[in-house]
């Protein structure tokens, strides 16, 4: 089987805990896009992990790991991250590969990144990785792939500041190079996961553009970036929150209170440890978007999804979700492409009574309350996607299978 993991929303969906906790099933993970602008959390007891690079399964003693060619690597932040895993006890060593077909990050298009964001009108509020700009290179055929890194005539294009930046990275990063269609061929008959960073609303073709990352977030991605096709691909499940957020600028239609300082917003920003796991940034939090939630079924064939983050809601009388836009005289249940409309749509609220109850001591979905069961079941109905896991806590153990 070759299962999908996508973001459903604007990232931080909680990808990293799912990808680990269905990477007990798996043998293989592979991650298709973005770079180390991604942070994925995984709690594990009193241990909690951030990673950014090396795909969500690499805890587990027996997994093998892909960096997909739909990534673009910063070797920095690259051999950090191992460091970091080797150092408190997870042994990488032959585990982790990289597609020979994957970007390399250098250092002048951090810094370019960084300057190009200030430096205009509206900052996309981009987490300064230089993740642009390796996609930017990479489009206009002047980027750097694994695979050019023993092609002569590529490197003696580089100027020194370049080659002194790699040398010290070149022999470990050969030594993690594949052929990665091939090894999955090689594979076929394994449990494959395909691992997405940000979420389908900051993908490039799909999400709120300019607001968005570059990389393929998008369920396609998969294929693109796991270098499979797409009819290769089994399953597809979109991870989303029990409400909403954003990190960085654009829009946001359903938004708690656009200054961020209304007391809902600073209740699941604290409740759900909304920061950035990368930048630090506070993330922007608001009503869960079921417009933009079908939007995301719909573009990404989401045949399942995952609800995470329904435990911040535990303590609420009610609960709010926007089930349509008010677009001026006219109501919209579609997501517009205009960043204009999304800017000035106000978000048509529907509510549901609160549970008041601590979700995560249930251990199965038969144990909720029947106010959750029906926020989750009214979700369902409005996507007409069925939700088979609910996580109610960010430790591996909180989390529910539908049967
Ligand atoms: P970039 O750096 O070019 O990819 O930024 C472009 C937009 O994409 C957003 N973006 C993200 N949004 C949510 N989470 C991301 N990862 C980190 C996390 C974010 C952090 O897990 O918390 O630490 O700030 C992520 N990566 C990119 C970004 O905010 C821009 O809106
Ligand atoms: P990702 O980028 O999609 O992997 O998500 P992040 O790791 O950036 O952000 C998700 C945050 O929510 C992390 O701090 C997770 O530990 C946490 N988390 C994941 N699932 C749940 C959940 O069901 N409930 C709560 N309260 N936190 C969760
Ligand atoms: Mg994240």
């Amino acid at each position: 089987m070759k299962v999908v993991v996508i973001g459903a929303q604007w990232g931080d969906e909680g990808k990293g805990k799912i990808v680990d906790y269905l990477a007990n099933e798996a043998q293989i993970i592979v991650r298709f896009s973005g770079g180390a602008n991604a942070g994925h959390t995984i709690v594990i007891g009193d241990q909690q992990y951030a990673l950014h690079l090396i795909p969500s399964g690499i805890l587990y003693p027996d997994k093998m790991v892909i960096l997909g060619a739909g990534m673009v690597i910063d070797p920095v932040a690259l051999f950090t991250e191992i460091k970091m895993l080797q150092d408190r006890g997870i042994d990488t060593s032959g585990r982790i590969l990289i597609s020979d077909r994957a970007h390399i990050v250098l250092p002048r298009y951090i810094q370019i990144d960084k300057e190009r964001d200030e430096a205009r009108k509206k900052p996309i509020g981009t987490t300064g990785r230089g993740i642009g700009i390796t996609y930017s290179m990479k489009s206009d055929r002047d980027g750097i792939r694994l695979a050019d890194l023993s092609w002569k005539e590529k490197m003696d294009e580089l100027d020194k500041a370049d080659l002194d930046f790699l040398a010290p990275y070149l022999d470990r990063l050969e030594a993690m190079s594949i052929d990665l269609s091939a090894f999955l061929v090689h594979h076929k008959n394994s449990q494959i996961l395909f691992e997405g960073a940000q979420g389908t609303l900051l993908d490039l073709d799909l999400g709120t553009y300019p607001y968005v990352s570059s990389g393929m977030s998008c369920a396609a991605g998969a294929a693109i970036g796991g270098c499979v096709g797409p009819r290769a691909l089994d399953k597809v499940l979109g991870v989303f929150k029990a409400y909403s957020t954003r990190v960085g600028n654009g829009p946001f239609p359903s938004e708690f209170d656009p200054s961020g300082e209304d007391e809902l917003c600073k209740f699941v920003r604290e409740t759900g440890r909304e920061y950035g796991v990368t930048t630090g940034r506070p993330r922007r939090c608001g009503y869960l978007d079921l417009v933009a939630l079908r939007y995301a079924c719909l573009t990404n064939s989401i045949d399942s999804l995952v609800m995470t983050h329904l435990d911040v809601y535990d303590t609420l009388d009610e609960i709010k979700a926007c089930v349509a836009y008010r677009l001026g005289d006219k109501m919209i249940e579609n997501f517009p492409a205009s960043i204009a409309a999304l800017n000035s749509a106000t978000p048509v609220l529907r509510t549901f009574p609160g549970w008041k109850k601590t979700l995560s001591n249930a251990l199965t979905y038969e144990e909720f309350p029947i106010a959750a069961m029906e926020y989750i079941e009214f979700i369902e109905r409005f996507c007409e996607t069925p939700i088979h896991i609910v996580s109610v806590g960010y430790d591996r153990k909180e989390t529910i299978i539908r049967k």
